[in-house]
């Protein structure tokens, strides 16, 4: 970091934002506009249609891209819209590795989408940084890799990943959506773009749908607002108004998932009605010694095993608190069952081959006291 530049969280609540220059309001406004007044052919203010860009839009891309450490920001009106730009950069008969462990959504984009439209996938385990290797071919160029993975976290060597990618002239790009920056900055471990689910974390209040990519590289950015202006998934000025609220608070509110996180995993660990725990932040994750070295924290995802979709259903059933739901990353704690839910669509014999069983339960930890987020998970896990 630069001697002058500010920290994590000043950056949090001003980086892309001054005051109104027309009123000097504080808050940037939601310019809630699909044009703009033009003194003569091509003369403007540098907005022309809210499709290419908006002001609120702009402030929430340069926001997120200082937290990110990235040059760029490009707002998307969802993550899996973010996620289908960046693929959609690369053309029919180029092969795209992706995680074999990735938000169901995404892995249905990649497998019955794009795959229809001549992209070439393979859906690798990254957490050997050989199996990337392998599964590397000559037309290669794009490698999509989420770290911690959705829901069972695992985690990826970012650095190693990056390498491999760059020894064949392809992209490595991070979906940051669970650390989000404040624990994790891909870029600094070589990645060449992050893409966020800003419905999460970044957010944090469960009620946006918003996707961003964040990027230092030229031809990615060239590429991404192209693919805003031409292909059209752009955020409203709301919702990036909303998200830029967010963001102002996302390293107070990561510490606190940070904090329940962890305590409930350890509770977790030491109940016998759980059968294994998965939460980078216990010693006793495969991968702990690796996630300590690429995050600083690790927020409010876990998952735990129950051996049934009886006890699983018992459980998200009885919860007071926790509130059955698909999302995650707002303040309030939500539960979820992954193989019924958000990883539906992944096909089943690749879910259970994984660990994605119908006994698999996943919690989103939100910021509540956090006895009382424990008294309700004893309370609920079924004998
Ligand atoms: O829902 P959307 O904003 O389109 O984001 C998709 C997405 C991308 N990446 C990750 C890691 C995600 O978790 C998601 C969305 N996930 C859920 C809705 C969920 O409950 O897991």
């Amino acid at each position: 970091m630069a001697d002058n530049e500010p920290r994590f969280g000043t950056r949090a609540v001003h980086a892309g934002q001054q005051p109104d220059p027309t009123t000097g309001a504080i808050m940037t406004p939601i310019y809630q506009t699909s044009t703009y007044a033009q003194e003569g052919i091509g003369v403007h203010k540098g907005f022309e249609y809210a499709r290419v860009s908006n002001p609120t839009r702009t402030a929430l891309e340069a926001n997120v891209a200082a937290l990110e450490g990235a040059e760029y920001g490009a707002a998307f009106s969802s993550g899996v819209a973010a996620i289908e730009a960046v693929a959609k950069l690369r053309s029919a008969g180029d092969h795209i590795i992706c995680g074999s462990n990735v938000y169901g959504g995404t892995d249905r984009l990649f497998r019955q989408v794009l795959s229809r439209l001549g992209l070439d996938f393979s859906f690798v385990d990254t957490r050997e940084p050989q199996a990337i290797e392998a599964a590397i071919k000559e037309e290669t160029r794009l490698i999509l890799i989420e770290t911690p993975t959705n829901p069972l976290m695992h985690i990826t060597d970012i650095a190693a990943a990056a390498e491999i990618a760059h020894a064949r002239d392809a992209w490595l790009v991070v979906d940051n959506t669970f650390a989000t920056p404040y624990f994790q900055r891909p870029l600094a471990l070589g990645a060449d773009a992050v893409v966020h689910s800003s419905t999460k974390y970044l957010n944090g209040h469960s009620d946006v749908v918003g996707g961003l990519v964040l990027t230092s590289n030229d031809e990615l950015i060239e590429g991404l607002r192209f693919m805003q202006k031409s292909a059209g998934a752009v955020p409203g000025p709301m919702d990036c108004w909303l998200v830029l609220r967010g963001t102002k608070t996302l390293h107070v509110r990561m510490q606190a998932h940070d904090r329940n996180g962890r305590r409930i995993a350890e509770w977790l660990e030491a109940d016998d009605r759980v059968q294994q725990v998965f939460f980078a932040g216990l010693p006793s994750h495969p991968q702990h010694e690796l996630a300590k070295r690429q995050m600083s924290g690790f927020g409010g995802m876990l998952s735990l095993e129950l051996g049934s979709r009886e006890r699983a259903d018992a459980f998200c059933r009885a919860t007071r608190i926790f509130t059955l739901a698909e999302s995650l990353g707002g303040v309030e704690s939500l539960i979820s069952v992954p193989a019924a839910m958000t990883h539906g669509a992944v096909p089943k014999e690749l879910r259970e081959e994984m660990g994605i069983t119908e006994g698999l339960v996943r919690l989103s930890v939100g910021i509540e006291d956090v006895e009382d987020l424990i008294e309700d998970l004893d309370r609920a896990l079924p004998r």
